[in-house]
């Protein structure tokens, strides 16, 4: 690990033709979405989001998990993407690299800053379904409380989210392995690094001899994998990452 900062990592960049952007609940601090692990304000402080997040917590109380995701839904409507989003968007669109998101967020911010996001690692809180049929539901009923029942068998809809235990959307998985295969390099954004097997994904970059960059104010399990560290916020550290190093100097 180093922490070259700011010029190694444009270094990196500059040389990248195929990069992968894998965003942890950091991502969208800046937008006003607590992270996963500060996640306990207001009226949910008496709860532990890893057993709401669970199956466990489902069975025991799906009145109560689901109107913490509609509320979770609701506020993640109310807020705009970050500096942060439109950044990762904006590389999306540079002539020359292929740009793969890859998020364990469960908000829509990547989408809404102009990002195609190849997966959603952990689900989706705009993506409610039937427990029982399967069948998908509007992302509108994802905020309704109480909850509708299912409209083809009278089931119960869930959050369309991944829990603890539960495996993740195969798809999402795959297309995020080839994508890490291919990569030659990977910018980690805000996530602790401690949920897998989506934090198999920078160890097999890292692996693979692929640089990593992190960008997070906090150290974290990435940390050590990290060629760069960017000790800084989200919004704040991918726009300058970007930021032609010109422009500094001669101002334009
Ligand atoms: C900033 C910032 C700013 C702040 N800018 N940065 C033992 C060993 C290994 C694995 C296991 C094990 N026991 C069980 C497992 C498996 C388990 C697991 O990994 N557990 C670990 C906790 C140990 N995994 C699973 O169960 C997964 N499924 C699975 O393995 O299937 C196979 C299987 C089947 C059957 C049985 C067993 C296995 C599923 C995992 C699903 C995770 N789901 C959640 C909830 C989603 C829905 C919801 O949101 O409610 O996903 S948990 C939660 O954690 C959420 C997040 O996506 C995920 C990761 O969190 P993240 O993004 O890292 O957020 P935070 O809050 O932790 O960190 C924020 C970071 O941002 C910090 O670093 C800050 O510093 C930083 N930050 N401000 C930049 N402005
Ligand atoms: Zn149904």
């Amino acid at each position: 690990m180093s922490t070259a900062g700011l010029d190694g990592a444009r270094d990196l960049l500059d040389a990248a033709s195929s990069i992968v952007v894998f965003t942890g609940a950091g991502m969208s601090a800046e937008s006003g979405i607590p992270t996963f692990r500060d996640a306990l304000t207001g009226m949910w402080e008496n709860h532990d989001p890893m057993t709401l997040a669970s199956p466990e917590g489902w069975a025991n109380d799906p009145d109560l998990v689901w109107a913490w995701y509609a509320d979770r839904a609701t506020r993640v409507r109310s807020v705009t993407p970050n500096a942060g989003h439109l950044a990762v968007a904006e590389l999306g669109r540079r002539p020359g690299v292929t740009v793969t998101v890859v998020t364990q967020n469960v908000d829509d911010l990547h989408e809404r800053a102009g990002s195609v996001v190849t997966s959603h690692l952990h689900g989706s809180l705009f993506a409610p379904r039937c427990q029982d049929c399967g069948r998908a539901e509007s992302p509108d009923v994802a905020v309704a409380n109480p909850r509708p029942a299912c409209p083809l068998c009278g089931s119960t809809l869930r959050p369309g989210v991944v829990w603890f235990g539960e495996s993740l959307p195969s798809g999402d998985w795959l297309r995020a392995e080839n994508a890490v295969g291919e990569a030659d390099l990977m910018i980690v954004v805000g996530t602790t690094g401690v949920v897998y097997p989506a934090a198999e994904l920078p160890e097999r970059a890292a692996a693979a001899g692929v640089p990593v960059v992190e960008v997070n104010p906090d150290s974290s399990a990435v940390t050590a994998l990290a060629s760069v560290r960017l000790a800084g916020p989200a919004a704040q550290m991918l726009p300058d990452l970007l930021m032609d190093r010109r422009r500094g100097v001669d101002g334009r």
